[in-house]
């Protein structure tokens, strides 16, 4: 039995019509995210057991504790095994509009207006060279959230911020349908974004981060 499984989505492939299309939907979950799946269940193999106890988002925190041979291979599948996680469960059919509560305050507070957020966003993740994600972070240092991009797939957990939500603009993310138009797809794609699930992770933050990156700042 492998100890990491692909997520079942909570909605149907074609269920985020017409904004992202049912066969990018099946590809990237059953082809991409699975090969991240087993790429990450191959690498956990080699791990040390007393690192495997330690979980997958611990790991991700602190690269160091594993052994530098598996590190890469760790870092790529792992990331992308979580990463893809976090982006199918913050989307959902007739999502979109606009955050609530604390959320849209600290949005407005940091960015101006939620449309300023979303112009950032936009204008930002457009144009990550290659393959990457934007995302918007709670930082636990300056207990703030900001915008930040990262490369292939790379999880900001990594670099010791709580991801909220993410945009995978790797091209199987959107090529079949918006081929090399990425800003077509980052327009759309906001159009079934699940504010509840960001909301939620967004008041678990300072928890995670707790959870998470406590080490560094005993
Ligand atoms: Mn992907």
């Amino acid at each position: 039995m492998s100890e990491f499984q692909l997520p079942e989505l909570s909605y149907e492939y074609d269920a985020l019509e017409p904004h992202i299309d049912a066969l990018t939907m099946e590809i990237h979950h059953s082809k991409h995210h699975q090969a991240y799946t087993n790429g990450l269940n191959d690498v956990w193999d080699e791990m040390s057991e007393d690192n495997q106890d330690k979980g997958l988002l611990i790991l991700l925190s602190d690269h160091e504790q594993i052994k530098p041979e598996i590190r890469n291979r760790f870092n790529f599948h792992g990331g992308g095994y979580n990463n893809h996680e976090l982006f199918w469960s913050s989307m959902k059919p007739d999502g979109g509009g606009e955050p609530s509560g604390s959320l849209k305050v600290e949005i407005s507070k940091v960015f101006g207006s939620f449309d300023d957020f979303k112009k950032k966003f936009s204008a930002d993740t457009a144009v990550i060279q290659g393959s990457g994600w934007g995302w918007l972070v709670y930082e636990p240092k300056s207990k703030k959230i900001q915008y930040k991009s990262t490369s292939n797939q790379d999880s900001p957990i990594v670099d010791g911020v709580v991801p909220l939500l993410g945009l995978d603009v790797w091209e199987h993310a959107y090529y079949l349908k918006y081929e090399n138009k990425r800003p077509d797809y980052i327009s759309a794609w906001w159009n079934v974004i699940n504010w509840e699930e960001v909301e939620l992770r967004f008041s678990r933050a300072e928890n995670t981060a707790k959870a998470l990156f406590s080490r560094h700042y005993d």
